[in-house]
């Protein structure tokens, strides 16, 4: 152990302390901080005097600034390295003992190969800083067989996130251990290790960052990024890449989705689930406030869905997460204001976002009123006369889900609720209709297999050019995509049929010639969803086009909407010559699947060609 330290490193003070009765966890602990080498180590309890201690200790050391009580009682501003602002897909790896395994949608090393260069890279890694192990669930506690995970991270504000977006602490490792439980490993280090004396940054990492999974194993090490999806581990790289591994081999679903819950005038509810891409829409959707007279929306998640079959053969989905993690930008009163009173009620961090002179939070679009003057996302005076943004357009704000007053009491139900519908979207500016139904399962399946979507901020990498994304999880599949696929063609077979949910293509974002949105969104989707559940029903009317089928105009209720005809033209419009190109895009995003190809996707495309052909 000690040939990791330099000389004059800080003494290590409590590395050897064993703090739990389940063997493999206190082996697996020590054995970490023997390779990093942590000044100390801390045990998570996830008490509320502990997230006290850590945020003062962060507001001392400049990672966080303190927001005003008054505005944002107990909430806190975090800015972050420029060069650390999103998930990076390319340093993001799935090494299966396979490569065919992976898939060509993720990138792929050997796995002891990986495993050297971690070694090297953790090595010392954790030096002059302190080690936190932080216990967790994702998903309720008193689940059949709740999934557990530890996250090692040398990051404080990880721990105080991961507070806000998990199950985290005491009872958990008690679980863990009076069961004896298995649970994902989970290593993170912001890779910069404080030499003695070395004065230390307000926000550490590597220009080096490795986003590592191990499918088999069921681990996960994560160095050099202190950012979201790549440094709170229990959210992108457990419950969506590790997760829909399990899944996979379990027969369920772990799907990047939001659930929503709709109740009708005449009292009857639904569920709905909808994957839409990164920065797309789901915080939105999730929190719809409805504008159509009579209806009723209460929330359930945001970002990540883990379906299982109940005892009738029905899908039900239980969101594995406690907080929200959600894109500021674009959240405001008009927009998403359940949001805006979530994020009143304090309790948040935020990541990136800029800081009024009153000592609250601003973004883009939160309020139509722009102020005079804040202080940017990168410390900088601003004005509106800057022409930058003063928010990052992928800042975060991270708010424990419970201080949502439209939060369904079910989203506490280990059993989760059933899911009559799912949507797949993206956000393309030609081509998709606002909204078509699949013909079946199948071709559900097809449609999300297809879906595809403008890039955004919320990853590295250019903005804004479109391209193909499973079912929204691309960035997440833990394996084989074309295996992917398989399992969910495969879903329908195990399902109970008359109960099995509809599949809608849904598309927010399209624009009309002059450029503008065709359709205003928003609380206006609701208008969508009722359409979705009255084809459910059986009394909506739509035109079958090869595609699927679209809405007739007059079927969407758009009471009291003020939308000008040439634009719901637009926004319902099938262009012949639009889906020559698409056609050509499915056939290249096909081919790339080669032999993994399910054979019923192959035949789904063949029968579209027909019926545009036709
Ligand atoms: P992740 O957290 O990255 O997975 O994103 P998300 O899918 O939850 O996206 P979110 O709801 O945060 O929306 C991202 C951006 O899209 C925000 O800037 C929103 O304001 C914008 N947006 C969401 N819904 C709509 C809509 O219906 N119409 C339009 N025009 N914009 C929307
Ligand atoms: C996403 O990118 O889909 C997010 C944000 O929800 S992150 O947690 O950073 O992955
Ligand atoms: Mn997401």
């Amino acid at each position: 152990m000690k040939g990791y330290m330099m000389g004059h490193a800080p003494v290590q003070e409590s590395v050897e302390q064993v703090m739990t009765t389940h063997a493999g966890l206190a082996a697996w602990v020590n054995e970490v901080a023997e390779l990093t080498a942590p000044q100390s180590v801390r045990w998570v309890n996830g008490s509320s005097g502990e997230y006290t201690e850590l945020t003062d200790e962060l507001v001392e050391a400049g990672t966080l600034t303190r927001l005003n009580p008054e505005l944002f009682p107990n909430s806190f501003a975090a800015f972050s390295d420029p060069k650390d602002v999103a998930r990076v897909e390319a340093r993001t790896f799935i090494c299966s003992e396979k490569k065919r395994d992976a898939g060509f949608t993720n990138n792929w090393m050997d796995p002891s190969e990986m495993k050297g260069i971690l070694k090297d890279r953790f090595a010392g890694s954790m030096r002059g800083r302190t080690m936190y192990v932080i216990p967790f669930v994702m998903g309720p506690l008193d689940a059949e067989d709740p999934k557990f995970g530890v996250e090692i991270t040398d990051s404080a504000y990880v721990v105080a996130s991961m507070r806000i977006m998990a199950t985290i602490g005491a009872d958990v490792l008690a679980k863990i251990e009076a069961t004896n439980a298995f649970f994902v490993p989970a290593l993170h280090s912001v890779g910069a290790p404080l030499e003695h004396g070395q004065e230390d940054v307000t926000w550490p990492c590597s220009d080096e960052k490795w986003i590592v999974h191990f499918p088999e194993e069921r681990s996960i090490f994560s160095y050099g990024s202190g950012y979201g999806g790549n440094a709170l581990l229990g959210k992108k790289c457990f419950a969506l890449r590790i997760a829909s591994v399990i899944a996979r081999d379990e027969g369920w679903l772990a799907e990047h989705m939001l659930i929503l819950k709709l109740t009708s005038p005449e009292n009857k509810s639904y569920h709905v689930a909808a994957a839409f891409p990164s920065a797309c829409g789901k915080t939105n959707l999730a929190l719809l406030n409805p504008t159509i007279e009579g209806w009723k929306a209460e929330t359930l998640g945001d970002d990540i869905n883990w379906m299982r079959f109940g005892k009738a053969g029905e899908l039900r989905a239980v969101n594995p997460e406690a907080g929200l993690f959600g894109v500021a930008p674009g959240t405001g009163w008009t927009t998403n204001p359940n949001a805006m009173v979530a994020i009143a009620k304090g309790n948040s961090i935020f990541t990136n976002v800029a800081l009024t002179d009153d000592g609250g939070v601003w973004w883009e679009g939160m309020t139509d009123e722009v102020p005079a003057h804040l202080t940017d996302w990168e410390g900088n005076s601003w004005t509106p006369e800057s022409g930058r943004k003063a928010a990052h357009p992928n800042s975060r704000f991270c708010t424990p889900i419970d201080q949502v007053d439209m939060l369904s009491p079910d989203y506490f139900s280990p059993e989760g609720v059933e899911i009559n519908a799912i949507f797949f979207g993206g956000r393309r500016k030609t081509t998709i209709p606002l909204v078509t139904q699949s013909r079946d399962w199948s071709h559900g399946v097809f449609m999300g297999s297809t879906l595809s979507s403008e890039t955004t901020a919320a990853a590295a990498g250019a903005v804004g050019v479109v391209r193909r994304d499973p079912m929204a999880m691309l960035p997440f599949i833990g394996y084989d995509a074309g295996d992917y696929l398989k399992h969910w063609i495969g879903i329908a077979a195990r399902a109970d049929q008359a109960r099995l949910p509809k599949i809608f293509l849904v598309n927010w974002f399209r624009r009309t010639s002059s450029g503008g949105f065709a359709w205003p969104g928003f609380g206006e989707n609701g208008r969508v969803l009722k359409w979705a559940i009255e084809r459910i029903e059986g009394t909506a009317d739509a035109v079958e086009t090869p595609i699927g089928f679209v809405p007739t105009p007059e079927s969407l209720d758009l009471s009291g909407l003020n939308l000008n005809a040439a634009d719901l033209k637009d926004a319902l419009a099938v262009v012949p010559s639009e889906w020559e190109e698409e056609l050509k895009g499915i056939d290249e995003w096909y081919a790339r699947f080669g032999e993994s190809l399910p054979m019923e996707m192959a035949d789904q495309l063949a029968a579209l060609k027909t019926r545009f052909s036709a």
